[in-house]
């Protein structure tokens, strides 16, 4: 096996800091040590910022927000940074309009992935339609915002595009599940010519037996492309006697068919144990959005929220993280097999 890397745009100014002199050298991630980089009250009428996700921008970064306001109701936020860490927000949600240039205000809108495809960047998000669904949204100059059709039916949520086409088509990840707060799911994927038109769905992997996520799973951070196949970063959920409780965990699909699951981690790679994970609104809660990542380097950034109150930043490096995951892996048929019955 040759060395693995990152395929992709080199991004030198990735937030990093080293693996710290105390972690323990057999966990593949670690935690920036000034977490969470996004604190309470963030904006005035915002409670809390979670579950977001950021991409660099021009020489500075970008990022949209979910933003918890203070009647409750989550709404989408665009933020500015120049060191991805410390962020900017305006004070008004993002303003969506339709193709026909009608004002679209969502009822709700969580748990935003901001994907670069081509020139053009798309945001997709959770929010009703008739029920749970997926909205998206398109903008090349983050100052209009073009409302495009739901892709999916309800009920679904987590969905993540590739950051490019495969065999000419978009890619999407998603999670179908009930009508409830969804007690299963599995990570389906999807493709279309036009991001009109969605089809050819495929089984990509289930809940397993692993403990840690052998309630449901969810697709995380946009899939990162290496020279061993697509590194996806995801959340696994567990059942306690006291709830819910949402790791990170990781896997490689195949980098032409990622329907088909290579390598995934028996082993969670982030779990709640730090006071901001494990206390606040919903405790117990780690739940990735995004990365940043840099091809050269292989260093790679983690955005994550945390206890759905906070943003916590970890770190890893492509090579570190999928020779973890490879030593670790554990497939099953449903993994590995194409996904169609
Ligand atoms: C999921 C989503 C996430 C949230 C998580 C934990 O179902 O709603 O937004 O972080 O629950 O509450």
């Amino acid at each position: 096996m040759g060395e693995v890397k990152i395929i992709g745009s080199n991004v030198p100014n990735v937030p990093w800091q080293d693996r710290p002199a105390d972690s323990k050298e057999w966990m593949p991630v670690w935690r920036y040590s000034d977490n969470p980089i996004i604190g309470r009250n963030p904006i005035e009428g915002v409670a809390r910022i979670f579950n977001s996700a950021v991409v660099p921008y021009g020489d500075e970064f970008i990022g949209v927000f979910r933003g918890e306001q203070i009647n409750g109701i989550p709404y989408i936020y665009l933020g500015r940074s120049k060191d991805a860490i410390h962020w900017e927000f305006d004070k008004e949600k993002i303003p969506f309009k339709d193709e026909n240039g009608k004002e679209f205000m969502p009822v709700y809108a969580y748990d935003p992935r901001l994907v670069k495809v081509e020139d053009t960047y798309y945001i997709i998000w959770c929010q009703d339609f008739y029920g749970a669904a997926i909205g998206m949204a398109k903008t090349t100059d983050f100052k209009t915002f073009t409302r495009i059709e739901n892709p999916f039916l309800p009920f679904n949520r987590n969905a993540v595009l590739f950051p490019r086409k495969i065999n000419g088509n978009f890619m999407m990840l998603s999670r179908p599940s009930d009508s409830g707060h969804t007690p299963f799911g599995d990570i389906f994927i999807s493709e279309s010519k036009d991001m009109v038109y969605w089809g050819k769905h495929r089984h990509v992997m289930g809940k397993s037996s692993e403990w840690w996520e052998a309630v449901k799973i969810g697709g995380g951070a946009a899939p990162i492309e290496t020279t061993e196949g697509w590194l996806l970063f995801y959340h696994g959920v567990t059942g306690t006697c006291n709830g819910y409780v949402y790791s990170i965990g990781g896997a490689i699909l195949d980098i032409d068919n990622p329907s088909i699951v290579k390598y995934r981690c028996e082993n969670f790679l982030l779990t709640p144990e730090e006071w901001y994970e494990e206390r606040g609104f919903v405790p117990n809660v780690t739940f990735p959005c995004a990365t940043i990542h840099d091809a050269e380097s292989g260093k790679i950034a983690i955005y994550y929220g945390a206890a759905d109150s906070y943003v916590g930043l970890a770190f890893t490096k492509a090579d570190e993280v999928i020779a973890y995951i490879k030593e670790h892996s554990h497939v099953t048929e449903s993994d590995t097999e194409i996904g169609v019955r």
